[in-house]
């Protein structure tokens, strides 16, 4: 039997380290991953961290992006393989919401809504989130998020506080396996 295909979004974001490098370098380890194909980086952006309080705007400034890609991969082995890569960056899993070398979200997987101890999908703050719904829109001028409507309107009411930064490097040189 021929696995589903499924497209997914995820989202991208780092405050400590190089950032770019470390979200460009991921982006091709996962390009490269059995089971995921097709990945389609948006340009990355600058932006405030927020943090359980709110904005910090003394707090190292986060650049985030996303992509879709297609997958064969469950779920629950796509996270898998995100933690891996997370982990391989240097991530270290202490405050929640805590500065972060490379932090990888399943913001949706396919229509389908998941939610149990590991994992709530569609991600449950992303209709609040502008550097997930700027980089989206980048992407996919039409994209609906399940539950929230169109991404356009969700920003055109947030507001887009990030700031696009100049592009040195293509985040995937076609690269796949
Ligand atoms: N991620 C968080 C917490 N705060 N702030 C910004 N600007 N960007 C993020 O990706 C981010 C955050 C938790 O995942
Ligand atoms: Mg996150
Ligand atoms: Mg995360």
């Amino acid at each position: 039997m021929t696995p589903q295909v499924v497209t997914v979004l995820l989202a991208f974001g780092a405050n400590l380290g190089d950032r770019g490098e470390t979200i460009i370098e991921a982006q091709r380890e996962l390009a490269m991953t059995p089971g995921v194909t097709h990945l389609r980086p948006s340009s990355l952006r600058e932006s405030i961290a927020l943090t359980p309080s709110g904005p910090d705007p003394d707090a190292p400034r986060y650049l985030n992006g996303v992509a879709l890609a297609d997958t064969t991969l469950t779920p629950h082995e796509l996270l898998d393989v995100l933690q891996r890569l997370e982990a391989r960056h240097g991530r270290v899993r202490d405050a929640r919401w805590g500065d972060r070398t490379l932090d990888i979200d399943i913001i949706t997987y396919g229509g389908k809504l998941i939610s149990d101890e590991r994992l709530i999908v569609p991600h449950p703050r992303a209709h609040e989130r502008d550097f997930v719904l700027a980089p989206w829109l980048e992407l996919d001028p039409h994209a609906v998020l399940i539950g929230h409507g169109r991404v356009a309107e969700l920003l055109a009411r947030l507001g887009d506080t990030t700031r696009p930064i100049t592009q040195t490097r293509q985040a995937v040189d076609h690269a796949e396996a």
